[in-house]
């Protein structure tokens, strides 16, 4: 038994020792499973951290990066702050307020900046906890292994228990990183952000350095002297697109051009029966259409004009809602409307009204919108018509786009015009040097004459475009149709003679009615608004300029031509002036440049060299004084009250002077009404400045419009020939001689100091004391008179004279005296069109104009293509010049001709003169720029382009071209040599 029994409890002993073995196995698998699961996480957890570490690391260093950039924002936008405010005041409260708030802004970044440092600091820390947490688990799993080796709880338990806290605290650790992860990805997604925000607060600090840079940039021109740059500095904050319609109504006196302005402006005709003459100009009209449909105009006031630019900006700009009675503005069509307002209606509470349209312009262009307003005007011009005033209007009459010419139908075409100057119903009788309207026609219309041709304006588009004109035929009323037809045939059978068809408007084409005839006087009513709004209607649709000017320079014309209406004067002082650009945020550089500007542009007159102190806003002060002092060769004694200031009177002789020799006094000014504020010394100093009177004694004056009109036979031709001087265009075209030039020229030579030039006492025979001609004793030291100059105005060209003994001695330095004076002169009128040209009236041929080319070789050009061979050589011509020269063979001065060009071409290149050099031949040879750029244009080769040079000079030189004149244009072209190897081929050809 006891075997069986020792045999079952060996049995027994080795099952369990199996199953212990077993259970041990079991166990080991256990925990090796679990030590593989504990490793697993382990490295798993190591990893992360790796990655959080190597994270940590990267948003360590964006970080860092974001500081510097912060710091160099920081310090960039304190910089701009410091210059802000070192420069206070250029930059207003609102923008430092901004730019502090961006400050303030970045300072905030930079805080949680730090708070996000902050953060990253106590994530690294409990990564280190992670870390220790973990070696503690490593050191329990190892002491969990021995344990179980040395077999302590041989039931497992203990080790079960220990892998169950294992396994908790793992799930805890995963837990925490989890945590942590999530805590590392919200911390990269503030950074991202932060980052983002800071790239966007770097963009904008940038921007205000820029803008900071700009406005320095803009500073520093202000010191420069005008130019277009500074204009486009204002034009960048905005511009006003002007659409001007510059009208100047130019007609004989009494024509009716006061008359049909009124009917244009639908006004009312006049009251009196006998109108007053009109003083040399008018207050300039700004009227606006009123309508768009019945496309009627109306006078326009500043105030309104002023009212209704700052309620545009600022709807504009968007920032105040258009006035209802704005809203009738037709942007796109750029026309100005419903605007009712003239100089006298303005309201009362002007100043008020003023100083919110200050703030809406301001506030408009600091918007930093960049506005562009469209407005069209219709800007017009009366003038009076009296001839003696038309020399003088272009010194305040700026050139337009279209004149409207009247003419009195009743008067006849060619019936010697009755011309009158009216004042208080009474009329004085004029001269006329117009005899009939046929002949008025003729010379503004056809030729150009009494135009003014002055600049036109800087910013002006459509620069070159010659004004166009308009006929009204007025006194309808008093002439049947068939007798203005007739009229109006003639008239248009003499502009196609003419080559200024093109610049007339026919009013009916279609009845080819060019005149539109016209009753000026219909009664107020239904039918005067009609015929009104009809002509207007067609006068707008006609040719007007474009003008950009600054919004802020606009403005602050009208705002100068307000305070001038609220001081009842025509001129502001200096302070005014220059405290309504200080108004206008300009200081007193920029008012000053803005004054050039407008003296340029508009009617404002400011001559700093003589009147420091006064900025006439209109001139029509200026005008009624000298109207005044011209009308007193005209009225009767009678009158004089009505000229002179109360109590005045003047002497026949001081009459006598001022209409037979244009002397007056200083005394006799006096006794003309003042301009209150200015002195009559002020006032002849600016008129002298102006070439209107010349200075002779230390009180006395000259005026050469005082003077009456030469109409008597012309001077028999003497000894010498008369020098013509002529005014061409670019296209070589004839132009009358300009408006105004001729008067200015006789002051300017009064004024020479080279020569004496002493006008005779008295007119006697031979010698002219005229408007329109004059002569001058030429004195020269030490020799006395030397001989007589007459200076003749024949409106076509001037005409010069001299008689003398030695003219070959005097002639040539009269003759540059006097062009230099005409060049003078034409700058003082702003003279743009034309180049004055010395040449002779054609012996050969009727209306043509040897012009002097050559005065060396005694080479002239027909203006007609003809010979002008027989002048040459002719002392009596060449006089002018020089004593003439004949030491040149026979060969050399024969002529060339175009079938010679070959042999020319190939004599230059022969002579080594290189085709490369064409261009500059050409200039040498006379050709202008435009002929030059078509031979590039069209001609390949330097070949053909040096043949071309010659073709065109052989052409254009006619029968003048000869080899002394290559020889002489190959010098100049520094090409003596080849010059000289073609001399001494054709010396050696000649013998
Ligand atoms: N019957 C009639 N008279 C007219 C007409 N137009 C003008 N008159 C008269 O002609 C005179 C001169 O008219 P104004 O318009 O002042 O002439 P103006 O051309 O401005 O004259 P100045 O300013 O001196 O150059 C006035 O007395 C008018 O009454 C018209 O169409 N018919
Ligand atoms: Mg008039």
């Amino acid at each position: 038994m006891s075997s069986v029994n020792d045999s079952s409890m060996a049995e027994t002993d080795q099952d369990i020792s199996d199953d212990l073995k077993t259970n041990d196995e079991l166990l080991d698998e256990i925990v090796e499973h679990q030590e593989a699961k504990l490793s697993n996480l382990q490295n798993k957890h190591e990893y992360e951290l790796q990655q959080n570490q190597r994270r940590l690391e990267e948003y360590e260093r964006t970080i860092r990066e974001l500081q510097e950039k912060l710091q160099v924002t920081d310090e960039k936008t304190s910089a701009n702050l410091r210059q802000f405010d070192e420069e206070g005041g250029r930059f207003d409260k609102e923008e430092k307020e901004k730019l502090s708030r961006l400050h303030q802004r970045l300072r905030d970044d930079q805080r949680t900046l730090v708070d996000t440092h902050h953060n990253k600091v106590l994530l690294e820390e409990q990564n280190t906890r992670l870390l220790n947490d973990l070696r503690d688990t490593r050191q329990m799993v190892a002491s969990m292994k021995k344990g179980l080796g040395s077999g302590d709880k041989a039931d497992g338990t203990g080790a079960q228990e220990l892998i169950k806290s294992l396994e908790m605290k793992l799930n805890m650790k995963t837990a925490e990183s989890e945590k942590l992860k999530d805590k590392l990805e919200e911390l990269r997604q503030r950074i991202e952000s932060l980052q983002k925000e800071s790239q966007n607060k770097e963009i904008a600090s940038n921007e205000a350095t820029e803008q900071t840079a700009d406005s320095e940039e803009a500073e520093g021109q202000i010191n420069h002297p005008i130019n277009s740059g500074e204009i486009t500095k204002w034009l960048k904050e905005g511009v006003v697109e002007l659409k001007i319609k510059r009208i100047n109504m130019l007609g004989p006196p009494g024509s009716g051009k006061t008359c049909s302005l009124r009917l244009l402006l639908n006004e009312d005709p006049p009251e009196e029966d006998v109108t007053d003459s009109t003083p040399i100009a008018c207050r300039a009209v700004k009227a606006t259409r009123i309508s768009c449909s019945k496309g009627a105009w109306e006078r326009i006031g500043s105030e309104a004009l002023l009212e209704k630019l700052a309620s545009d900006l600022a709807a504009y700009v968007g920032k105040h809602p258009k006035p209802v009675d704005s809203l009738h503005n037709n942007q796109q069509q750029g026309e100005l409307m419903e605007c009712k307002s003239s100089e006298a209606t303005d309201a009362p509470d002007s100043t008020d009204s003023q100083n919110s349209c200050y703030t809406k312009i301001l506030e408009a262009i600091k918007s930093g919108e960049k506005i562009h307003l469209n407005q069209s005007w219709v800007y017009i011009v009366d003038s009076g018509g009296q001839p003696a005033f038309q020399e003088l209007l272009p010194l305040f009459v700026r050139r337009a786009s279209l004149n409207i010419v009247t003419l009195d139908l009743s008067q006849g075409l060619d019936q010697r015009l009755e011309c009158n100057f009216r004042i208080r119903g009474e009329l004085f009788p004029i001269d006329s040097f117009f005899a009939s309207n046929r002949e008025f026609f003729k010379k503004v219309v056809c030729s150009g004459d009494m135009c003014p041709s002055n600049k036109p304006l800087p910013q002006e588009a459509q620069c070159d475009a010659q004004p166009m004109h308009f006929i009204l035929g007025t006194h309808f009323d008093k002439v049947s149709h068939e007798e203005f037809k007739e009229v109006n045939d003639a008239l248009t059978v003499d502009l196609s003679k003419s080559s200024s068809e093109d610049q007339v408007y026919y009013y009916k084409e279609n009845e080819s009615e060019m005149i539109c005839h016209v009753n000026t006087l219909i009664p107020k009513g239904e039918e005067r608004s009609q015929v009104s709004q009809e002509i207007s209607k067609f006068i707008y649709n006609c040719v007007s300029r474009k003008l950009k000017i600054p919004i802020r320079w606009f403005a602050f014309d009208l705002f100068l031509q307000m305070e001038a209406k609220n001081k009842n004067s025509s001129y502001l002082k200096i302070q005014d002036v220059l405290s309504t650009g200080e108004r206008l945020k300009m200081n007193k550089d920029d008012t000053e440049k803005a004054l050039e500007y407008l003296h340029e542009v508009t009617i404002i007159l400011y001559y700093p060299q003589v009147l420091p102190d006064i900025v006439f806003v209109d001139p029509c002060t200026i005008h009624d004084t000298l109207t005044r002092l011209l009308s007193l060769t005209y009225v009767n004694r009678s009158s004089y009250h009505l000229i002179l200031k109360e109590d005045e009177e003047i002497s026949k002789q001081e009459v006598k002077d001022l209409s037979k020799k244009g002397l007056f006094t200083l005394d006799l000014f006096e006794k003309l009404p003042d301009i209150p504020g200015i002195l009559k010394s002020d006032l002849t100093e600016l008129l002298c400045q102006l070439h209107i009177i010349a200075k002779i004694g230390e009180k006395s004056y000259f005026i050469p419009s005082a003077l009456s009109c030469y109409n008597g036979p012309p001077l028999t031709k003497d000894n010498i020939k008369p020098l013509v001087i002529v005014w061409l265009n670019q296209d070589n075209k004839n132009l009358p001689v300009p408006q105004g030039i001729f008067c200015s020229v006789i002051v300017q030579l009064i004024n020479e100091a080279a020569l004496k030039f002493s006008m005779p006492g008295s007119p006697s025979e031979g010698s002219f004391i005229y408007r329109n001609a004059m002569s001058f004793q030429i004195l020269i030291e030490n020799e006395g008179c030397v001989g007589t100059l007459h200076f003749i105005n024949k409106y076509k060209h001037i005409e010069l004279y001299f008689t003398g003994d030695d003219p070959a001695k005097y002639c040539p330095l009269v003759r540059e005296i006097v062009m230099k004076a005409i060049a003078e002169s034409s700058k003082k009128i702003r003279v743009d069109e034309g180049k004055p040209v010395p040449a002779f009236e054609c012996p050969e041929t009727e209306d043509c104009y040897c012009l002097v080319i050559d005065e060396e070789d005694e080479r002239s050009h027909c203006t007609f293509p003809k010979s002008a061979e027989v002048i040459k050589g002719q002392e009596s011509y060449w006089n002018w010049f020089h004593a003439p020269r004949h030491n040149n063979s026979e060969v050399c001065h024969t002529h060339l001709n175009i079938w010679q060009l070959d042999e020319i071409y190939c004599t230059l290149t022969n002579a080594l003169f290189s085709t490369s050099e064409w261009e500059n031949l050409g200039y040498k040879l006379g050709l202008i720029q435009p002929i030059i750029s078509t031979i590039r244009s069209d001609r390949q080769t330097s070949d053909e382009r040096l043949r071309e040079v010659l073709t065109k000079w052989l052409q254009q030189a006619a029968s003048a071209a000869t080899w002394p004149l290559l020889l002489k244009a190959l010098e100049e072209a520094n090409r003596k040599d080849v010059a000289e190897k073609i001399r001494c081929k054709i010396q050696a050809t000649a013998k």
